[in-house]
């Protein structure tokens, strides 16, 4: 019997499909934490490996048949550890936000207490935001950047609160942060109070396995949680990476604690993406991702645009675009009709609302994926300009969109004619 396709089938589900992947040709991508995986990683993405329960881990399962699932589990397993020069690796979490709950829920008895960066400082929503069911569980703190100081983290401030909160982990990492992090400062802060250090370097997780940004595990860190799909370009999902005294409480944590049987299908993808990363190609990508990142915010600078922070050490670029007269609202809303995707971000203390705040965030994994370089940085930003200075003709932002997709012809998505 001959299976029919999901064109065949489901011609009209099947469009949908296609419109999407023309608007990610013909368009610019910018939003900072997505990225254009390779046709190995969706080809993995779409396996049969998406018809099999393997709850437990490798020679440890409640179901038979894993001879082949052990195997890609314990290879991406091999892998992780290898590029992330970890002791141990869970490679199942199905997302970013479970592989922190999993990890508070390994370290930590509710009750305890956290700290962690502050949302609109640049902070992420898992990191304890008021709304969510793990504010309710663990008690947050937060620390904040200091804005008289290019807005960088004030260590000061941290270790003051360090020392009056006592908190049982230190959370570092970010979704909206445009300089390094300082990990020494961090861990001597928390040897100090005798916090667990934790880094979330989802934003970054790429750049450190490309060996352009350091590696909290080198500075001594205990965890660190990463997703699979952004600067790493792999599947979507989680992976926590820890010293071996955490293994076994972070993988409880993971299974049977908090999830039931792992997406092998994207497990095999993690496989994909980790060897991927695993290369010389991917080091000469994610030094790109870093210079492209300097350029185009160079350039939006010199258009008259202001970066906070100050600039840029990493892939990211945060803008206060109310100070061009726009919210972050109304620029998303322009440069998605000119064709180019970004997202509106609250900046340090926001005075404006998360729905339409006063910051844009953008950033250069995916255009470096496609082989933009220097010329398309600079060019990227003259089109943002134009797109803002004519925010309200939407003539003037169909025209842009046209020209860039003229500029696209010449930088193929993966997997896409
Ligand atoms: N949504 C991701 C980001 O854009 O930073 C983080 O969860």
């Amino acid at each position: 019997m001959k299976h029919p396709s999901l064109e065949q089938n489901f011609p009209e589900i099947y469009g949908i499909l296609q419109k999407e992947m023309t608007r990610q040709k013909n368009g610019i991508e910018l939003i900072p934490s997505e990225n254009y995986t390779s046709q190995a990683v969706i080809e993995a993405t779409g396996s049969h490996f998406t018809n099999k329960y393997s709850e437990g881990y490798p020679h440890k399962r409640y179901y038979g048949g894993q001879q082949f699932t052990d195997m890609i589990e314990e290879q991406a397993i091999e892998k992780a550890k290898k590029i992330f020069n970890a002791e141990h690796a869970n490679v199942q979490p199905l997302s970013g936000a479970v592989m922190n709950i999993a990890t508070y829920f390994a370290l930590l008895e509710p009750g305890d207490t956290i700290l962690g960066m502050d949302l609109s400082h640049g902070g992420h929503l898992t990191h304890g935001h008021p709304v969510t069911h793990m504010s309710k569980i663990f008690n947050f703190v937060r620390y904040k950047t200091d804005l008289s100081n290019d807005g960088k983290i004030d260590f000061d401030n941290l270790r003051e609160m360090a020392l009056k909160h006592k908190p049982k982990l230190i959370l570092a990492g970010f979704s909206a942060y445009s300089r390094n992090l300082d990990w020494k400062k961090f861990k001597e802060i928390a040897d100090e109070v005798g916090a667990i250090t934790m880094a979330d370097v989802s934003h970054i997780g790429g750049l450190i396995a490309g060996k352009v940004l350091d590696n909290p595990l080198d500075f001594g860190f205990d965890v660190m949680t990463t997703t699979t799909h952004k600067s790493l370009r792999g599947p979507r999902g989680g992976l926590i990476l820890s010293k071996q005294k955490y293994a076994k409480a972070i993988d409880k944590a993971v299974f049977p604690g908090l999830q039931g049987g792992p997406l092998m299908h994207a497990v095999y993808a993690k496989l994909v993406c980790f060897a991927e990363a695993d290369t010389p190609e991917f080091q000469t990508y994610s030094q790109q991702v870093l210079k492209n990142a300097k350029i185009l915010c160079e350039e939006l600078r010199s258009l008259g645009y202001t970066p906070l922070s100050g600039g840029t050490e990493n892939h990211l670029i945060m803008i206060d675009i109310t100070k061009n007269g726009l919210t972050g609202h109304e620029a998303e809303t322009a440069l998605d009709n000119a064709g180019m995707t970004l997202n509106k971000n609250m900046i340090p203390d926001d005075p404006r609302k998360p729905l339409d705040p006063s910051g844009i965030r953008l950033g250069t994994p995916a255009i470096t994926t496609r082989g933009m370089k220097e010329i398309e940085m600079k060019k990227i930003a003259h089109f943002m300009d134009r797109a803002i200075r004519n925010h309200k003709d939407l003539k003037a932002l169909s025209q842009i969109h046209s020209e860039i997709t003229e500029m696209c012809i010449d930088f193929p998505v993966p997997g896409i004619e």
